[in-house]
């Protein structure tokens, strides 16, 4: 078959609903655009790990201890689901993991943020995690098989991860004045970079109208983004605590909210690399890896003597 007719097929099958499986003919730019996303989507989950593994000492009690554990393993599973949904694309783990670690791969800027104290492990649990399970669930349906499959276990545990986060806040809420103050606190440092997670406004977002057509993505950046004020701006009052934007306010007429100007010198300062942590989340996971080293060797030697293939957790057991 020519190209041209092996692209209009692999168009009819996106339109048709029909998910493009590893085997399928797919153009070159599906891939790589494939490849990009759902790498950074892997490094995202376990650079994630590392502001909220910060608190896993210092939580206030067994049960939040026990909570908060067991969401940070959570975080460490998606990216593995998603490493290895990425190398069905033709990509090793090791190559992604250089890209992370040279700085060439992106990963969400959320991550560069400090955790200062412990009601921001609840912020990042309800925004953070609540901006991403809306993101995903959208990418439940995304074009490509292997990623829509990975995303949908993903978001059975994002849902826990919000209510937690939620909860958590709530009893805060509720708490001395001190508490409440924190809880306040953590939710104006955490709602802007949150916003920002959907990426670029529209006009400047330069994957959306491919993604668009290749279904990849589903929706836009601020189609998810409204969504996304419209959930917290109700969800909010629930907790009695404000949202840091005096333009915050209901639309009737366009039945959703109205809010403030995003700073975009802020995001784009912090995806080159310059927010508050971002050297420190790329040491800690070079950090990490290097220590790792003898873990991935013993594997890959037990493997060589035994002739099996190494797990594919290997790598991220070893970090
Ligand atoms: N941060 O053309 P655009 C989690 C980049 S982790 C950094 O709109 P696209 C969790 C973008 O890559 C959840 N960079 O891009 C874990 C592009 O640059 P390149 C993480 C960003 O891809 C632990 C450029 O800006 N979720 O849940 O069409 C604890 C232009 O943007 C960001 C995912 O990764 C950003 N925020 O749309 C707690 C979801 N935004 O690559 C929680 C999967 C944009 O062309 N990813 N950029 O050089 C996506 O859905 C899409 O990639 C995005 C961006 C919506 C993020």
């Amino acid at each position: 078959m020519i190209i041209h007719e092996l692209e209009t097929n692999f168009q009819s099958k996106i339109d048709g609903e029909i998910k493009i499986e590893p085997k399928d003919w797919m153009p070159e730019a599906y891939r790589k655009t494939n490849i990009r996303q759902i790498s950074q989507h892997a490094h995202s989950e376990i650079v994630g790990m590392l502001p909220e593994g910060n608190w896993v000492t210092r939580a206030p009690s067994l049960k939040r201890k026990a909570i908060l554990l067991a969401k940070v393993q959570d975080e460490a599973g998606h990216g593995l689901y998603l490493y290895a949904a990425a190398e069905t694309l033709g990509m090793s783990r090791d190559e992604m993991i250089n890209d992370l670690h040279s700085g060439k791969a992106k990963y969400s800027s959320i991550f560069n943020y400090p955790t200062l104290t412990w009601a921001d492990m609840g912020a990042i649990g309800w925004l953070v995690d609540g901006a991403a399970i809306l993101n995903q669930v959208m990418l439940c349906r995304t074009s490509y098989g292997p990623y829509a499959r990975a995303n949908v276990k993903i978001c059975k545990e994002e849902s826990f991860h919000q209510r937690q986060g939620f909860e958590s806040l709530l009893v805060l809420s509720r708490g001395t004045p001190e508490q409440k103050a924190m809880c306040q606190d953590a939710i104006n440092r955490w709602w802007w970079p949150s916003l920002m997670m959907f990426g670029p406004t529209d006009s400047e977002s330069t994957n959306n109208d491919q993604s668009m057509k290749w279904k990849i993505k589903r929706k836009t950046n601020d189609e998810l983004r409204q969504q996304f004020v419209d959930m917290i701006a109700a969800q909010i009052k629930v907790l009695g605590m404000q949202l840091p934007d005096d333009k915050l306010i209901w639309n009737e007429d366009k039945k959703q909210h109205d809010f403030g100007a995003i700073n975009w010198d802020e995001f784009w300062n912090v995806v080159k690399g310059n927010g508050p942590c971002n050297k420190q989340r790329l040491n800690a996971r070079k950090k990490a890896h290097q220590e790792g080293k003898w873990v991935r060797d013993a594997a890959i030697a037990y493997a060589n003597k035994k002739k099996i293939q190494p797990s594919p957790s290997v790598e991220l057991m070893a970090s």
